[in-house]
């Protein structure tokens, strides 16, 4: 019964990589938990900036560590995640704002359900994370749109309603939503179970999630279970 599920917001931003890791796992599990999920695209620039954190690639030990780590929870997950050549140029200095602009956009043209939030999504992720391109220009975008399902008319309109006033108030109005949870990070997913609110930072507290909605943990291919039991 769509009432009793449990809603689980989860807040990402396509710049980030572990993002992309518990994005795939909570699509893989929403139809196996008791579930809402709901998909907030939102600006990572802006939760760090205002958290007053600092994103961990700029600290070298942990650029270090994040590259290797990345290569080894891409496989667990089993999500084809490739670093870009350049991680700086395209996390950094080319960023994501108005490509997070053009999600939100899509998230608002859609309204109903998050279909094709989800695929847009992925398909940046996966230019980003995977193939090395560009997620920044109108073409990177509009090729991202198409591969999602959309038509160039829908693109030409989605792109021209991510460079308005109330679609870049509402990605600030998202990342607000995540700063009021405190957030200092993506993935951030809030679940709300219980009555209340339980936060998450990070794509490694599935376990932990699961036992908070009493849901269950069973690896992170749920439609492929490891054990006979
Ligand atoms: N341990 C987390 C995981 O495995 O998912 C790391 C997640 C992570 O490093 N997220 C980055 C971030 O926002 C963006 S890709 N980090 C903030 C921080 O580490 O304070």
């Amino acid at each position: 019964m769509a009432s009793s599920r449990k809603v689980v917001e989860f807040f990402y931003d396509i710049v980030s990589p572990y993002s992309w890791l518990a994005f795939e796992v909570l699509c893989r599990y929403r139809n196996v938990w008791n579930i809402d999920l709901k998909f907030k695209p939102a600006y990572l620039g802006g939760v760090m900036h205002d958290s007053g954190n600092r994103p961990p690639g700029m600290v070298p030990n942990k650029f270090h560590y994040m590259t290797k780590d990345l290569e080894r929870v891409a496989g667990y997950f089993g999500v084809p995640l490739y670093p870009p050549s350049n991680v700086f140029e395209a996390m950094f200095e080319k960023g994501t704002l108005n490509t997070m602009r053009f999600v939100t956009a899509v998230a608002e043209k859609e309204k109903e359900g998050d279909v094709l939030v989800e695929r847009v999504s992925r398909e940046l992720w996966k230019r980003i994370w995977s193939t090395d391109q560009d997620v920044t220009q109108p073409a990177s975008l509009t090729e991202a749109g198409l591969k999602a399902g959309l038509s160039a008319n829908e693109l030409e309109e989605i792109l021209t309603l991510s460079r308005s006033q109330p679609i870049k108030d509402k990605l600030k109005s998202v990342t607000q939503e995540a700063l009021d949870y405190q957030c200092f990070g993506f993935p951030f997913t809030v679940c709300h179970a219980n009555g209340k609110a339980e936060l998450f930072f990070g794509s490694d507290r599935f376990e932990v999630m699961a036992h908070c909605i009493g849901e269950k943990w069973v690896g992170p291919h749920p439609d492929k279970p490891t054990s006979k039991m």
